[in-house]
């Protein structure tokens, strides 16, 4: 046995199985629930399973292997759980933006409430730009235990920028 490392292929296994299980109670936010984590854990929301999926776009390097393009004026959003107590939340978006023309304003809001407001940028030109994705922070909020929403919403800019997922975690 050449274990050098047991620990590493112990700790891959559990983020793998972390993640999964953050997908999975993401897509599918009604089905029963049979881990619950001790601590509050990180969110992972595709935008291809949000609750008001839009369009849904195949990219080769996107999460899942698909995005959800958004037009000035649509929205986005996905429901998730937090368990445990009161828990800070940063809030991020990674997306692909080609470089076509103006870049757009995202609005994100959770629960309703705009928790930020930016410029997105330019992730490659006009053909590998969509299948390069960046990550900007999108704010941040304390959520109590419970049911949240978060949504997207695009103003402005070339037309298009594709959301490939959200992500929230703890603040420590
Ligand atoms: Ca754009
Ligand atoms: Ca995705």
């Amino acid at each position: 046995m050449r274990g050098e490392q047991p620990g590493a292929h112990a700790l891959v296994a559990i983020s793998i199985a972390m993640t999964l299980t953050a997908c999975s109670r993401a897509s599918f936010p009604a089905a029963p629930t049979a881990v619950v984590a001790p601590g509050p854990e990180m969110v992972h929301l595709e935008a291809e399973l949000g609750s008001s999926p839009l369009d849904i776009r195949k990219r080769l390097r996107a999460s899942g292997g698909m995005t959800v393009p958004l037009a000035p004026g649509e929205r986005l959003s996905g429901l998730f759980d937090v368990r445990g107590s009161q828990t800070p939340y940063g809030v991020a978006v990674t997306y692909a933006n080609g470089q076509e023309g103006a870049n757009e304003t995202l609005h994100v809001s959770l629960d309703g409430v705009r928790i930020r407001t930016f410029v997105d940028r330019d992730s490659g030109d006009a053909v590998e730009g969509w299948e390069t994705f960046v990550t900007d922070p999108a704010g941040s909020a304390s959520l109590e235990p419970g049911r949240h929403t978060i949504a997207i919403e695009s103003e402005g800019g070339d037309g298009c920028v594709e959301i490939d997922f959200i992500r929230l975690v703890p603040i420590n």
